[in-house]
């Protein structure tokens, strides 16, 4: 099992920053809801210091063209596309410590501070750069890179980056370069590490592969003619710094950096964990770490890549348009079916397909017919008397154990540590998987003993609600409004933390709760069923 003992700084987790050229969809969703689990479970072993942070990424060319097509000011633009990614992160009940956007002014500090210290160490040029950009990727592509290709809409022929499909454009410029292509060997001694930095190891393979084919250096301004809306370089204002070194930075900006003579090592810096979707692994798995390289700067600990949500198939994305809002979503299946939905079913090494359907079947089958029903039936099949049976539990009254009670009650000590065993690994779908066959497994044990034709059914319901009570401080990092009901419904004193924390997942070890205990409905029926 994981010691809650006190880790030597805050844990630290992120999300990516969002473009703010459009709505929020399901995707970024499904992010933040992971890295906010990553972080709650930390608050669930005890380091209640933990902190998430998310926010948006509002510079760069794609940012202001969308502004210009919308017809407005650059700025008003962000303010209010900004304002519903943070509304989501309200909705979707995330517990980060703050909201970051690239637009602000300790930011912006923190980006030209970054930007003098790589010039100072020798490790920014100036040189002719002629290259295929693409504004939807934000990302220069070599000519190996990039294909004809007839957009289907108009019968437009037109260069597009191979990787992505998205659109490119000729650019010839005199900018600045960042030498990339000295940091190869570290960065390839970097994946190597055996707590694997980037995270599935599948992700791993094609980094480790590019690297190795060798890397060029990276063009990291544009000329400010072309690109206004950004940090402009320090002393230089003809040009304007790429957007993706802008952004990276927000994870040290959020940490305090540039970080005072002597403090460096009091501060929240590294990360431990940036979750990231695999369309960005190059960004925080290459060009991330070969930055903080060339300043002697901590590397984050782990980069945790997950798959796409597609809908039929194809990438749930805003350039595309098939997009599930987020906000709708909520409203319907509730925040925390939801979370449980993405948790459940997002694919971390694969991608997952969305569908309406789905968030149903899982709703009735894991949360109605799972957890919600174990609980009335419990409550109901112990006539009032659940605080009696957990009484004479603690003063060893109850009937002697049959091999089925023996069964469960080994299973339920041998789950909290493997869900704990997953979440190190950074697996929570797996963790979660795990949990919810704590519930399947006591429904089968339920119906097996058969409490309600027994006439000492005391062990059986006492090892229920302990199977009950386990698993709803488990999920609390999941499902955090819908677990917390459950532990009330089952009267545990939830305003002892005491109560609710990992190490109060052992089998038989809160005496106090089930008193005055009530059968309440935790799941009610969705309104629209298809
Ligand atoms: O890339 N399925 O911002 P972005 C799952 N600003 N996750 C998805 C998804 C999908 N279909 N679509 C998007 C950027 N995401 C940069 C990041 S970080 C320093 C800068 C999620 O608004 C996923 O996390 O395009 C993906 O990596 C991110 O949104 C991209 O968000």
């Amino acid at each position: 099992a994981p010691s809650p003992g006190k880790l030597e700084k805050p844990y630290y987790v992120t999300t990516p920053i969002f473009y703010v050229n459009a709505a929020p969809h399901v995707g970024h969703l499904y992010t933040m809801v992971i890295a906010d689990i990553l972080k709650r479970w930390q608050v669930l072993l005890g380091n209640t210091d933990a902190q998430l942070l998310t926010g948006t990424d509002e510079h760069g060319m794609k940012i202001q063209q969308a502004a210009l097509e919308a017809g407005m000011d650059t700025q008003a633009f962000c303010d209010m596309n900004c304002r519903t990614f943070e509304a989501l992160s309200k909705a979707a009940n995330l517990n980060n410590d703050h909201f970051i956007r690239t637009t602000d002014p300790e930011h912006r500090d923190a980006v030209q501070y970054f930007w003098q210290m790589l010039k100072h160490r020798g490790y920014i040029y100036t040189s002719k750069h002629e290259g295929w950009y693409s504004v939807s990727d934000e990302t220069f592509y070599p000519q190996t890179q990039v294909q004809n290709s007839l957009d289907p809409a108009t019968g437009r022929k037109r260069m597009v980056s191979i990787e992505t499909g998205k659109e490119v454009e000729w650019s010839s410029e005199t900018n600045y370069h960042f030498r990339l292509s000295a940091f190869q060997d570290r960065l390839l001694e970097l994946y190597k590490r055996p707590d694997s930095f980037i995270t599935p190891s599948k992700y791993a393979t094609s980094v480790i592969q590019s690297v190795s084919a060798g890397l060029q250096d990276l063009s990291i301004s544009r000329p400010s003619e072309r690109l206004t809306w950004g940090i402009p370089v320090p002393g230089d204002n003809t040009q304007t710094i790429y957007v993706w070194l802008d952004a990276l930075v927000n994870y040290l900006t959020r940490a305090g950096y540039p970080f005072p003579p002597g403090q460096e090592n009091n501060s929240m810096w590294p990360a431990n964990v940036h979750v990231v979707g695999k369309d960005i692994v190059r960004f925080h798995c290459v060009y991330w770490p070969a930055f903080l390289m060339a300043l002697d700067l901590p590397l984050p600990r782990n980069v945790l890549v997950h798959g796409h949500w597609t809908m039929n198939r194809e990438k749930m994305s805003k350039s595309t348009g098939n997009v599930v809002n987020p906000f709708f979503a909520i409203d319907r299946f509730g925040v925390d079916g939801m979370r449980f939905f993405l948790a459940y079913q997002g694919g971390l090494g694969d991608d997952s397909d969305y569908d309406n359907s789905f968030i149903v079947r899982d709703y009735k089958k894991w949360l109605q017919g799972g957890i919600g029903n174990l609980a009335s039936r419990t409550i109901g099949c112990s006539k009032g008397k659940l605080r009696s049976h957990i009484e004479d539990a603690m003063t060893d009254k109850l009937p002697a154990p049959t091999p089925e009670d023996v069964g469960l009650q080994e299973m339920l000590a041998s789950a909290p540590p493997r869900v704990a065993e997953h979440m190190t690994g950074l697996n929570p779908r797996a963790a979660l998987q795990e949990i919810m066959s704590i519930i399947e497994k006591t429904q089968k044990y339920f119906h097996a003993t058969e409490p309600w034709k027994n006439p000492n059914p005391q062990r059986i319901l006492f090892n229920v609600a302990e199977s009950l009570r386990i698993s709803a401080i488990l999920l609390q990092p999941f499902m955090p409004a819908k677990s917390q009901e459950l532990l009330e419904l089952l009267r545990v004193d939830t305003s002892n933390p005491a109560k609710r924390t990992f190490s109060a997942t052992v089998y038989g070890s809160d005496p106090d709760y089930g008193e005055g205990i009530k059968i309440g409905h935790l799941f009610p029926p969705l309104l629209a069923e298809n």
